[in-house]
């Protein structure tokens, strides 16, 4: 599918301020991807469709996630986490996406995990740090973004944990796991 009809099919499920997040993304992932050498169409795809079950029905997800044999821990948590790996689903079963690796970095979009691709890294990142976006902390993370994927994708994991711990909020595991591994790649 040509990307522009895919934004356009977007487009129609989402409010107007997530598609303009969903442009931020694109922008940012390919602006990355460009810098780090990841081919620039899958980054684009992968943030198009990143966000494509944001607003799916929450029990359609659970359905989803209880039959198509993902990680049943998922309904233990937040149904925030929920839209990602159904998000995988959507641009799989519905827009045709059979690039695995596309597919991870929608699947891994919110919590992120150990081992993850360059492109994972990428959407991950650009997700967060989109123009739209505002945190504390957000400009130290668009500041660092050519000094390498790897200490940008573990300050960003770490600011979102932070967050989440900050708020009493139970992190999932695959998050814990990241971080983790970029510490232990460090040593
Ligand atoms: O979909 P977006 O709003 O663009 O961003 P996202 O997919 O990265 O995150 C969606 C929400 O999920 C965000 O409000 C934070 C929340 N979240 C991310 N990781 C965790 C989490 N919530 C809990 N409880 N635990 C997590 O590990
Ligand atoms: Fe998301
Ligand atoms: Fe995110
Ligand atoms: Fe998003």
């Amino acid at each position: 599918m040509d990307p522009s009809l895919m934004l356009q099919k977007v487009k129609d499920r989402m409010p107007e301020k997530r598609y303009i997040h969903v442009l931020g993304v694109m922008g940012t992932a390919v602006s990355l991807a460009r810098h780090y050498g990841v081919p620039e169409h899958k980054a684009r795809i992968a943030a198009i469709l990143h966000d494509v079950a944001k607003y799916a029905d929450r029990e359609w997800m659970r359905q989803i996630i209880e039959t198509k044999g993902m990680d049943p821990q998922l309904l233990d948590y937040h149904h925030e986490l929920w839209h990602a790996p159904v998000g995988a689903y959507v641009a799989s079963y519905e827009f045709g996406i059979d690039d695995e690796d596309v597919l991870n970095a929608i699947r891994y979009h919110t919590t992120g995990r150990a081992d993850m691709s360059a492109l994972e890294k990428i959407i991950y990142i650009a997700d967060m740090i989109e123009p739209n976006r505002k945190f504390p902390g957000v400009e130290e993370l668009r500041a660092q973004q050519t000094q390498g994927l790897d200490p940008l994708m573990e300050a960003a994991v770490r600011q979102s944990i932070e967050f989440l711990e900050s708020k009493n909020q139970p992190v999932y595991p695959d998050s814990l796991k990241c971080l983790e591994h970029f510490e232990q790649q460090r040593g």
